[in-house]
């Protein structure tokens, strides 16, 4: 039995075409099953829904196999134990920093002063951070980042972006990049020795739908 670990949304919708290459269908409708284990057309190939951040978790501890998750996940998650064979060019933003219209960012940056910055990814806020040199208070937050700024929680937010619309609504504005985010697919080390042969057809036939992709 091969257990892949997906989370509803976005990835789950975006590994579909993929594991459709793979000659996966998944038998059921995450949205309209409560089912948290999910069965597909391949008696030996099962999906189980986790929320996204415990994607890698499930993977490195062997409740899955293998599993999709975003490289923002991964880098808080520190990533270690898992393989990491593919990127998948799903689910594809970017991490930014993003401040009230208003807010004098580069002076606030440039004289050295502390900024406080709210976000949910504490890791990649403090290394991005520590390399520019700048001195930031981290406050971690679980969801709704843009409202920080708004209330004076924070002066800056680091949040994922995809449209911009999310910003842009709440009056805030990007002022860094900080790097482009894709999904991945993470393996599980055991599995890979003991079922070396239905993993490698998983990472084959996902890595060439993907520069398939890539070439429409
Ligand atoms: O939503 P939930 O709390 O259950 O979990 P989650 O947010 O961890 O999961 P999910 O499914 O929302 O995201 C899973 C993965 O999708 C993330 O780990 C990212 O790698 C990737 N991804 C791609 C995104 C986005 N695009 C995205 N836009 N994850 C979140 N967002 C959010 C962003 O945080 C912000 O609140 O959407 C908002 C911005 O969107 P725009 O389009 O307005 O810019
Ligand atoms: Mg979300």
């Amino acid at each position: 039995m091969i257990t892949l670990a997906l989370s509803k949304g976005r990835i789950f919708d975006e590994t579909l075409p993929l594991l459709k290459a793979a000659g996966i269908e998944v038998l059921e409708d995450p949205e309209k099953s409560r089912k948290l284990i999910l069965p597909t057309n391949q008696p030996d190939v099962r999906v189980v829904l986790v929320r996204a951040t415990d994607v890698p978790t499930y993977v490195e501890y062997g409740g899955a196999d293998v599993g999709v998750t975003g490289k923002d996940v991964l880098l808080e998650h520190g990533g270690s134990g898992l393989y990491q064979p593919l990127d998948l060019q799903i689910a594809r933003c970017h991490m930014a920093v993003a401040v009230p219209a208003g807010f004098d960012y580069p002076s606030a940056v440039r004289q050295g002063a502390r900024i406080t910055v709210a976000t949910k990814y504490t890791a990649i806020a403090r290394d991005f951070f520590a390399e520019k040199g700048v001195h930031v208070d981290l406050i971690k937050l679980y969801g709704s980042m843009e409202l920080a700024p708004l209330t004076g929680l924070a002066d800056a937010i680091v949040d994922l972006v995809s449209t911009g619309k999310t910003l842009k609504a709440n009056q805030l504005v990007e002022v860094e990049h900080i790097m482009d985010i894709s999904s991945h697919l993470v393996v599980n080390q055991a599995a890979l020795k003991l079922k070396t042969a239905p993993i490698r057809r998983i990472i084959d036939t996902f890595a060439a739908a993907v520069s398939q992709a890539e070439t429409v």
